[in-house]
């Protein structure tokens, strides 16, 4: 392992001003995207959306330090026949690949899931890294509901993420570890609280047995906030608090650079929330985006798969892009949502 460059390419992810953009989603998942916009989950209408973004002006080049890409993304070429990893790399991002393959329940744990993708996962890394990745994901999955989650799911999930982690590291390829506690449920900020903190310490401390370097690695964790059922909602403040203070408790210095994902947040929420932390004050690490939804919402709305909408959607993206931008820097306000130009 070359620590010197994970480590580099840790640092770009989280350079000042730039998040990550997680195009990742599985058939599955994109499927659903496109359901909600009318348009159908073919091969081609994938290529589009995702060269749509890629090519969006100033969103990579200003805004995006890496894009997070699913196996078929970083095989494809754009209509005039240039990659699609190269598109990205034009515009001076880093390309990275989304290396898990899912979850599958975890026997004796009703409700659990455990994310799968071991097996194989040093000869896949070799293709990607020869492909041009430079940086992987890896996502856990945990609930919370009642009775659960269990100690099995917590401490098998970790397990796995370290594991990946390593594997990554020794293919030379940054890994961006992902326990998401989920906010699906009717639980309270506090709840979400406990189980986080659970979920972090249990993490970094498989990422020690495993020898993970924590300085060639970037945490994308929730961030602290109610369950979407809950009827008491926290405010953005209280959401900013009590994720800092849960971070500070939990991921060593080390670690350059931690890249909250949106985990069903709206496109404001996230924003607000991730600047709201931002503006705490300083930290031992970078505070940024590494968002799916919360990028890819208002863009595909805007785009619903036709050819005369592709600028509009471009625009809605930069934008987008560009809100979360000022806000890993704490300097969003809400009256900038109101002022684009389309
Ligand atoms: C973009 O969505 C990613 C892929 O999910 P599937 O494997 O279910 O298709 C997902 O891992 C995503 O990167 C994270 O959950 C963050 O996305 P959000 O939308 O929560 O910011």
């Amino acid at each position: 392992m070359n620590l010197a460059d994970l480590n580099r390419v840790a640092e770009a992810l989280v350079s000042p001003g730039k998040g990550i953009l997680a195009a990742d989603e599985s058939s599955g998942t994109i499927k659903k995207r496109f359901d909600a916009i009318g348009v159908e989950s073919t091969e081609d209408n994938r290529r589009d959306y995702r060269e749509m973004m890629f090519r969006a002006e100033d969103a990579l080049s200003k805004y995006i330090s890496g894009v997070i890409l699913y196996d078929e993304t970083i095989w494809q070429k754009s209509r005039d026949g240039t990659p699609l990893i190269k598109l990205i790399e034009q515009a001076g991002a880093i390309p990275g690949i989304k290396v898990d393959e899912g979850t599958q329940p975890l026997p004796e744990c009703p409700g659990e899931l455990v994310t799968v993708g071991l097996d194989k996962l040093s000869e896949r890394l070799k293709k990607y890294y020869a492909q041009g990745a430079r940086f992987a994901k890896w996502r856990a999955v945990i609930d919370i509901g009642k009775s659960i989650p269990s100690y099995t799911a917590i401490h098998t999930n970790a397990h796995a993420l370290a594991r990946y982690a390593a594997l990554c590291q020794a293919a030379q390829i940054a890994p961006i570890v992902e326990p998401e506690v989920l906010m699906d449920g009717d639980h309270d900020i506090d709840r979400c609280y406990e189980v986080t903190e659970f979920v972090l310490k249990q993490t970094f401390q498989e990422l020690y047995a495993q020898k993970v370097a924590l300085e060639g690695m970037i945490l994308k964790p929730n961030m602290v906030v109610s369950g979407k059922k809950n009827a008491k909602q926290a405010s953005v403040q209280e959401v900013a608090e009590k994720t800092i203070r849960l971070l500070r408790n939990c991921v060593p210095s080390a670690v350059p650079g931690i890249a909250f994902l949106s985990g069903g947040q709206s496109d404001e929420e996230a924003t607000a929330h991730l600047d709201a932390i931002n503006r705490i004050g300083h930290q031992p690490w970078k505070l940024t985006f590494s968002y799916g939804r919360a990028l890819q919402n208002a863009p595909q709305k805007a785009w619903s798969g036709k050819p005369a909408n592709v600028q509009a959607a471009q625009q809605a993206f930069t934008h987008r892009a560009h809100m979360n931008s000022l806000a890993s820097k704490g300097e969003w306000k809400a009256d900038l949502e109101s002022r684009r130009a389309v």
